[in-house]
């Protein structure tokens, strides 16, 4: 078995240390209450983890929130971000990430409080962060898998409860994650995968987010050609690419029900085979939460996608071509 596979099957496992060590976490609730506002920063996975937790903080908590790329924090921060006491939560799994640590001594010198989040204890943006939140989550892999639930579960917990909400459903949907995988490994041998060309993944508000995220997986793992796009926009010129090799993936919310049943049978008319995910549908997520709670849940589904091309094209997802663990950059910056 590839690292990356072990390391998505023990996704559940990470997330119960989480849950049963959450004293050690507990005192970040307040920087959600604080009257500041609160930006999210990273590159790739760490990014795409930004503007989820983006989406949802302002949906739970009202305030001012804002997700930041890396590159954007170095090279153009002004334009990003306000005028405003903010409280920046960087993140990076390695803690090395050149453009995340460049980008880390802006926010401080503009008077910005940062925290760190990563994996790595003893990493450089461990240190020159204010402070520092760490996930017992060492992956072998290049991609992250478990590590990005581990983190949306995380923060997304945070924020439930400093939205005073209750989060003993939110936490007893871990374990649902064992029928989330299995029925999604059941479902990928259903189809021909090395028939699609193009993989597009579909999602609103937190779900466009996660999107973003599996298109990046699919390009990683599987060197897969994919994009991603929120729900409606596709048929904006996107569309015109829609053919019998074309995999659509859409993250549905009961909301969305009927419009993208519309946009199924639109994208079925040129030829696309279209999967949807969300709760009683073929990437079976089993867990009413409340929109936005169950992202560390749904993003598992297009990892095991992204796993099962890459299986079916031979390509080995923890090596990706091109691609290191850590993006360093050595050169001018
Ligand atoms: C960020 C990142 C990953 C990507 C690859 C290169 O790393 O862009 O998202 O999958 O591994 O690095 P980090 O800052 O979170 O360590």
């Amino acid at each position: 078995m590839t690292h990356t596979e072990r390391e998505i099957r023990s996704t559940k496992e990470l997330l119960k240390t989480i849950r049963d060590n959450f004293g050690e976490y507990e005192r970040f609730i307040e920087y959600f209450k604080e009257d500041r506002g609160i930006i999210f920063f990273g590159c790739g996975s760490s990014y795409h983890l930004s503007t989820v937790l983006e989406h949802f903080a302002r949906r739970k908590l009202g305030k001012s929130v804002k997700a930041v790329l890396g590159s954007e924090a170095l090279l153009s921060l002004e334009s990003n971000v306000g005028e405003g006491e903010w409280t920046v939560f960087a993140f990076s799994r390695s803690g090395e990430t050149t453009e995340t640590l460049k980008g880390v001594e802006k926010f401080k010198k503009m008077g910005a409080r940062v925290i760190g989040v990563t994996c790595e204890e003893d990493s450089t943006l461990a240190k020159i962060a204010d402070d520092a939140i760490v996930i017992p989550s060492h992956e072998e892999s290049v991609v992250m898998t478990q590590s990005f639930s581990g983190l949306l579960y995380l923060f997304t917990r945070l924020i439930v409860l400093a939205s005073e909400s209750d989060v003993s459903s939110f936490d007893n949907c871990i374990e649902s994650l064992d029928l989330v995988l299995e029925t999604a490994f059941a479902k990928m041998i259903e189809h021909d995968l090395l028939k699609y060309s193009l993989v597009v993944f579909l999602g609103t508000g937190e779900n466009w987010g996660l999107s973003n995220e599996s298109a990046l997986k699919m390009k990683e793992m599987a060197l897969t050609y994919a994009e991603s796009n929120s729900i409606l926009d596709y048929r904006h010129g996107p569309k015109a690419l829609a053919d019998n090799k074309t995999l659509v993936v859409i993250q549905v919310e009961q909301e969305e029900e009927e419009l993208v049943d519309d946009l199924r049978r639109e994208l079925e008319g040129y030829g696309a085979t279209v999967l949807e995910i969300g709760p009683a549908k073929e990437l079976e997520i089993p867990c009413y939460l409340e929109r936005g709670e169950d992202t560390f849940l749904r993003i598992v589904p297009t990892q095991v996608l992204a796993l099962e091309m890459a299986k079916a094209k031979g390509v080995n997802p923890d090596t990706p071509r091109n691609l290191t663990k850590v993006v360093k950059i050595e050169g001018n910056i």
